[in-house]
């Protein structure tokens, strides 16, 4: 592990962190830090991937899989029947922050009945007695299946003093038939803030939520991606949350949802920023999905995007979700709605394709201008041939700090025995001459990813170690092996700091 100029200084800074995280969970009273928080801000899991023949984790009935792989060539199988899987891995230099949570479900079963799960984060103090609960994430019996992947997101609240360490665990409850759940690309990273928003999670019906009409967007219990609620509308509408943010000003922010829909059905998002007379003075973040894509994905996709930083006079965000939904025998619902501050913005240039490859740089690239792209109207495609893309993203301060990459990623077949080949996504660090310095991560995106759809979008996710000294740069790199007849598209690529 390389030592960075972070690591020399927890020590120093440790007591001005804590001083300002001991109200409530790291809410500054008065003016927002402008950090440069010295915190441990990597990936915290060991062996993330189950590459290391599950060495590092503790397995009851669940074993190393190479089937349905997705990173690497290793998953964790959990099952048939009961089986846990857990981590207990040390949060010394995390200073209190809360921690960004994800990771991917799946399911090679024909089963529809799985069992659930729970994902949760436990904190332990120096004794490894439990002292808390960080998150606890329910996932019902027929959401993981053989139709999608399904990459969860979410945000642990603050450990509490007196936390040394942390357990990751994963619980499968039983189910019938072959039930296998499999889990892989695990992470656990600082972020600067917890989520704000009140009931993102739709457990307590609509409780600080507004839409419009009072018909689009009600509470259901059938289909939740986590937990026992979501909304769903079956007509066109909107559905609004007002985020005080004056705290937050000039800071940009991770936002993230799981969406499900059924027809053609599109879904608009759009982050506005409010002064104190609740007049929109600008806009943080629009994406759309367009009518083909949820329809193909037969199961909740999720999105993981960063606002622009909210501008001067910021009161409030305005969290807009816009549903166009033609016909009421279709339905889109939501679920698992994430806002939390962050250090920066995505400091990719046109993340999501819609400017062509304006700032990228690729060999046998093309421009997918499909209406079932993850977001907007276009996406890089990389085809049989093979072929590679990237771009070089200018960093600040960058030594000692580390940043969250993600993805999409789109599977696409023109014939049922496709093979898709391997996508390798590596973030490179750069000096300022251009030099490679380092290895920042590496996700494999692998070629056995059994679906039933023709077309799939799978959100990939990672954090960095920390940058080295003398990085000045990042390159964002993706090159993909050759394949037959299936094609790899990438949208929506963010790269940021949460720390
Ligand atoms: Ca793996
Ligand atoms: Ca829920
Ligand atoms: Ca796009």
């Amino acid at each position: 592990m390389k030592i960075s100029r972070c690591q020399h200084q927890v020590n120093v800074t440790t007591p001005n962190v804590v001083s300002n995280t001991a109200q409530g969970c790291g809410f500054p009273v008065s003016k927002p830090p402008k950090p440069e928080p010295c915190v441990r801000c990597g990936n915290l899991v060991q062996d993330p991937s189950f590459e290391a023949s599950g060495a590092y984790w503790w397995f009851s009935d669940a074993s190393i899989s190479d089937t349905s792989v997705f990173e690497g060539t290793a998953v964790a199988s959990m099952g048939p029947g009961v089986s846990s899987v857990f981590q207990e891995l040390s949060l010394k230099g995390i200073n209190q922050y809360p921690l960004f949570f994800s990771f991917n479900a799946f399911s090679p079963s024909a089963s529809n009945n799985n069992g659930t799960l729970t994902a949760e984060v436990v904190w332990l103090d120096k004794e490894n007695q439990a002292i808390g609960t960080g998150v606890r994430m329910f996932v019902p019996n027929d959401r993981i299946n053989d139709w999608a992947r399904i990459t969860f997101f979410t945000i642990t609240d603050c450990p509490p003093a007196g936390t040394a360490s942390a357990r990751v665990m994963f619980s499968k409850g039983q189910g019938i038939e072959n039930d296998i759940i499999l889990i892989d690309g695990v992470v656990l990273a600082a972020i600067n803030k917890p989520d704000l928003v009140r009931n993102g999670d739709f457990e307590a019906g609509l409780l600080g939520w507004d839409p419009d009409p009072n018909t689009a967007f009600i509470s259901d219990h059938k289909l939740s991606l986590e937990g026992a609620g979501h909304v769903r509308t079956h007509f066109n509408g909107t559905l609004t949350q007002d985020i005080p943010i004056g705290q937050f000003s000039k800071m940009p922010f991770l936002f993230s949802f799981a969406v499900l829909g059924e027809g053609l059905v599109s879904l608009n998002v759009r982050i506005e920023w409010l002064d104190r007379n609740n007049n929109a003075i600008g806009s943080g973040l629009s994406i759309s999905i367009p009518n083909n894509t949820l329809p193909s994905q037969g199961n909740y996709l999720s999105y993981l995007n960063i606002t622009e930083p909210a501008i001067s006079g910021t009161k409030t965000a305005r969290i807009i979700f816009t549903a166009q939904v033609p016909n009421s025998q279709y339905y889109l619902a939501l679920d698992q709605v994430l806002f939390a501050p962050v250090l920066t913005d995505n400091l990719i240039q046109n993340p999501s394709f819609e400017d062509g490859f304006n700032q990228w740089v690729q060999t046998y690239v093309t421009l997918v201008p499909l209406n079932d792209v993850y977001e907007g109207t276009a996406a890089a495609g990389i085809g049989q041939i093979g072929g590679s893309l990237w771009q070089d993203v200018y960093l600040k301060k960058a030594p000692g700090q580390c940043y969250l990459f993600s993805t999409g990623l789109g599977f696409r077949r023109t014939n049922p025995e496709a093979t898709f080949g391997t996508m390798l996504m590596k973030v490179i660090w750069l000096d300022r001459d251009e030099n490679e310095i380092g290895l920042g991560l590496c996700l494999i995106a692998t070629s056995d990813n059994v679906s039933r759809s023709d077309h799939q979008w799978v959100p990939y996710a990672g954090v960095t170690e920390p940058a080295p000294p003398g990085t000045a740069k990042a390159r964002i790199q993706f090159t993909k092996t050759d394949s037959t007849d299936g094609y790899i598209e990438i949208d929506n690529v963010v790269f940021a700091r949460l720390i």
